[in-house]
């Protein structure tokens, strides 16, 4: 009786046995070469979807390779597991606490990802709600406060009405809330930061050195906003008023100044004639968001303060406005308007009609303005030299007449890293009337998280924390004094800014990481996941790199060498999976119905990685029919004594190549398809051990369960997983011969084993000569020939 493909029970007797052998732990350090490969780690919903399975299950094909490869990998898992989510989905649920939530939906995610039959070192999965994990994580707080690093401030910030509390700018990006997509809206609440922003030059710069996809590094390039200009000093009455340009060229042609309606001078400024349109622009623009000011297309408005400026270079009186379209969080909150340059300016004067002055030739300010480069004119002793050149004479002169000098500003802001909410790391900071903000004394960390059952948001800018009175009250670390603790809790994107470097060492008690674990690690190797963190994330790890490398914690620069992202996958209605559209693939269901190896297959097989697409049913049966050929072949198979026949030899070590070639670049779907051809070709055929045994090593990877089955059944050692990828012979990936399928006008009469890479005269001459052919170009004239090397020739005769 023939034996039949039972994906099931090989996989549970694989997994069983690999669990037993510990064929996935990996050691600590050894003299391999090592290969960090990790996966953005999951948030536990409680629920591994398809977008997971995608991001893990080719990733798991890639780091196997690598450990084929002769690497030491590490290839781990963790969960993220603070979060706004758990609160929610227990405040829907009374008596269930975030708590429970999580840890149910961790051990219900633990079994899932199990069933992956991915290579993960169970011992180190990482917990960021375990206080043995947070207690780390407030260690890097008080770090970062000792350094300077963390600071709090009033400032005006995103608030999320739904989520009720307040956001950093990268999550509140185009104004609304990352996670809800509510409008955010602005708060002015006294706010803890990490201030990213003195990295901000190393930021960008570092991103030249990384392998990691462009379209990502440009989006932080723009997040981090490099900005090279001049800071120039105009005066009002006694102040100083200076402004950031980027155009300090332009700056014979000022004709107004525009002013931030938050600009603490605006009230001294106004006139008495003015206060009441003032103060009401000053209330209307509040409430504005700050994506709603800096929007193009909408009308600049503004009005006049009725107070007047000098320009420092000509002495000129030009008129104050305030505008919102002038961030007070940019620059100095203060624009000097060249409206013959600038459009936003050229806009803003037309409609108050304020003088245009071309200063820079080469558009027609009668129209728009000219944003472009030109010869300086109307600008005094600078009238004649290039804008690019007069910039750099101007700011020279300014520079010595100590009336500004060159500067450059960044987009990017501090981190806000303070939430009013429960269920994060409490930060470890306690306040004192006496002696201000003191951090919790490292002895006593971890500041436990304590359980209470009223953990709704308040709704105020204190979270609730605030409602428990133990956590609340204790005594200053420094006097002894009556003190109360910080109820904010930190943001869990603080929390999966270091997990990276937790892996090497998730166990250790003593420390956040083990120096020496660290130098062998780190860093990352390769990153999977998805885009959707392009500026969070990634950002906020290469910031804490950095500054634990200041600090003289690590010897690296960068936290992940490489990147990849995978595409997202759509429902096979080619919508976006959503439970309400109800075209949501449940993996779960997908590994009952074709076993774990399938999903795997078809995932690496269904489109090129970083595209994605939709998903398709009939795909999967096809990548459960593979792999039930592979089986039926294998299993039911004499294998030939003697060598291998030459075409097989050679497109296996084809094979071996296209596999291990395109596993390293993430082709995983190219890769898929040759060891699909490779079965073609052999399918009718009868091969020798030793050949199946090497197509077995490249299944592994893909297949591991069913690999593991057909390499035991063949004689191999316990575990294929542990031999080595193998070696192709660059000699024999040569082709010798080839068929060449030879017509005459078009009909197939012979066909030929002939050397590769013949000429068309050479195939010309072959070709006449056989029999066949002859029969039927005797006396005729040859009147055109059609060639296509190592395949076909036509022969086109006279009639
Ligand atoms: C005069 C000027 C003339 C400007 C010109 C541009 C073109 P980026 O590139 O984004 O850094 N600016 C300065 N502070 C601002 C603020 N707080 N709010 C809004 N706009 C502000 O932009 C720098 C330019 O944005 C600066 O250069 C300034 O306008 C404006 F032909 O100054 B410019
Ligand atoms: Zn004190």
């Amino acid at each position: 009786m023939k034996k039949r493909y039972d994906p099931k029970t090989i996989e549970i007797k694989w997994q069983k046995e690999w669990k037993e052998k510990g064929i996935y732990h990996t050691p600590q350090r050894s003299s391999q070469k090592k290969y960090y490969c990790l996966v953005m780690f999951p948030y536990p919903s409680g629920d591994l979807h398809i977008g997971h399975w995608y991001n893990f299950a080719p990733a798991d094909v890639h780091a196997r390779y690598m450990r084929m490869k002769g690497r030491n990998v590490l290839f781990p898992i963790g969960f993220d597991a603070f979060g706004l989510p758990a609160e929610n989905a227990a405040m829907k649920r009374s008596n269930l606490h975030p708590s429970d939530w999580t840890q149910n939906n961790i051990k219900t995610m633990t079994v899932q990802l199990e069933h992956m039959g991915a290579m993960y070192d169970w011992d180190r999965v990482v917990d960021t709600s375990n206080p043995s994990y947070y207690k780390w994580t407030q260690w890097m707080f008080i770090q970062l406060y000792k350094k300077g690093l963390a600071y709090k401030t009033m400032a005006p910030a995103n608030w999320c009405p739904q989520c009720q509390t307040v956001l950093a700018n990268e999550q509140a990006e185009n104004g609304v809330c990352w996670r809800c997509g509510s409008e955010v809206t602005r708060k002015d609440i006294n706010q803890w930061f990490f201030k990213i922003t003195a990295y901000a030059e190393e930021l960008l710069d570092g991103l030249h050195e990384l392998d990691w996809p462009e379209k990502t590094k440009l989006m932080q390039k723009n997040w981090i906003g490099k900005s090279v200009g001049a800071r120039i000093n105009f005066t009002w009455k006694q102040e100083i008023l200076p402004v950031f340009t980027t155009r300090p060229d332009t700056i014979f042609g000022v004709t107004f100044m525009a002013i931030a309606p938050e600009h603490p001078l605006v009230p001294s400024m106004t006139t008495k004639d003015q206060k009441k349109v003032v103060e009401e622009y000053v209330q209307v623009s509040r409430k504005e968001t700050e994506t709603e000011r800096l929007s193009t297309d909408r009308e600049k408005t503004g009005v006049f303060t009725g107070s007047y400026a000098k320009n420092p270079i000509n002495g000129k009186e030009i008129p104050i406005y305030v505008a919102d379209y002038v961030l007070q969080s940019y620059g100095y909150g203060v624009v000097m308007g060249v409206p013959a340059h600038d459009q936003r300016d050229y806009d803003f004067a037309k409609k108050y009609d304020l003088p245009i002055v071309e200063v820079v030739s080469g558009g027609d300010s009668k129209k728009e303005a000219w944003e472009g480069e030109g010869k300086l004119v109307n600008s005094g002793e600078f009238t004649g030299f290039t804008s690019v050149d007069g910039r750099k004479k101007i700011i020279a002169f300014i520079e010595k007449k100590k009336i500004g000098n060159a500067e450059i500003n960044y987009r990017i802001r501090d981190w806000l890293v303070s939430r009013q909410r429960y269920w994060g790391a409490p930060i470890p900071m306690i306040h004192c009337k006496t002696c201000g903000w003191v951090p919790v004394p490292e002895s006593d960390l971890p500041v436990l998280l304590p359980r209470i059952s009223d953990f709704q948001p308040t709704g105020t800018e204190k979270g609730p924390l605030v409602k428990s009175k133990e956590f609340v009250e204790t005594s200053c670390p420094t006097c002894g004094g009556k003190a109360e603790r910080e109820t904010d809790t930190m943001d869990t994107f603080v929390d999966s800014s270091w997990y990276f470097l937790r892996y090497p060492n998730s166990n250790l008690s003593e420390a956040a990481f083990d120096e020496k674990e660290m130098k062998y690690w780190l860093p990352v190797d390769m990153y999977v996941g998805g885009a959707e963190h392009t500026v969070l994330h990634l950002l906020y790890s290469r910031f804490f790199t950095k500054a634990l490398r200041d600090m003289g914690y690590l010897s690296f620069d960068e936290p992940f060498r490489a990147l990849r992202h995978q595409g997202i996958i759509l429902g096979p209605d080619r919508q976006k999976m959503s439970k309400s559209r109800g075209n949501v693939i449940n993996p779960d269901e997908l590994v009952e119905n074709f076993g774990t190896d399938t999903v795997r297959t078809y995932l690496c097989f269904m489109s090129q990685y970083d595209q994605g697409g939709p998903w398709d049913p009939q795909g999967i049966s096809g990548s459960y029919r593979f792999l039930g050929r592979v089986y039926m072949y294998f299993e039911n198979r004499k294998y030939s004594s003697g060598l291998e026949e030459k075409d097989v030899e050679r497109l296996l070590h084809k094979t071996i190549k296209k596999v291990g070639d395109d596993m390293a670049s993430f082709k995983f779907n190219t890769a898929v398809a040759s060891l699909m051809e490779f079965l073609n070709l052999i399918v009718k055929r009868n091969i020798t051990k030793e050949t199946a045994r090497t197509y077995f090593l490249l299944l592994a990877p893909f297949a591991p369960h069913l690999a593991e089955e057909l390499w035991k059944n063949a004689g191999g050692q316990f575990s294929v997983h542990t031999k080595m990828w193998p070696e192709y012979d660059e000699k024999k990936l040569q082709e010798g011969e080839k068929e060449l399928v030879i017509q005459v006008n078009g009909k197939l009469r012979d066909t030929l084993q002939v050397k590769v890479g013949l000429t068309k005269e050479q195939a010309q001459k072959i070709a006449s000569l056989s029999e066949r052919v002859k029969a039927h170009i005797q006396g005729k004239k040859i009147r055109k020939v059609i060639y296509i090397p190592d395949t076909l020739i036509n022969l086109v005769t006279e009639d």
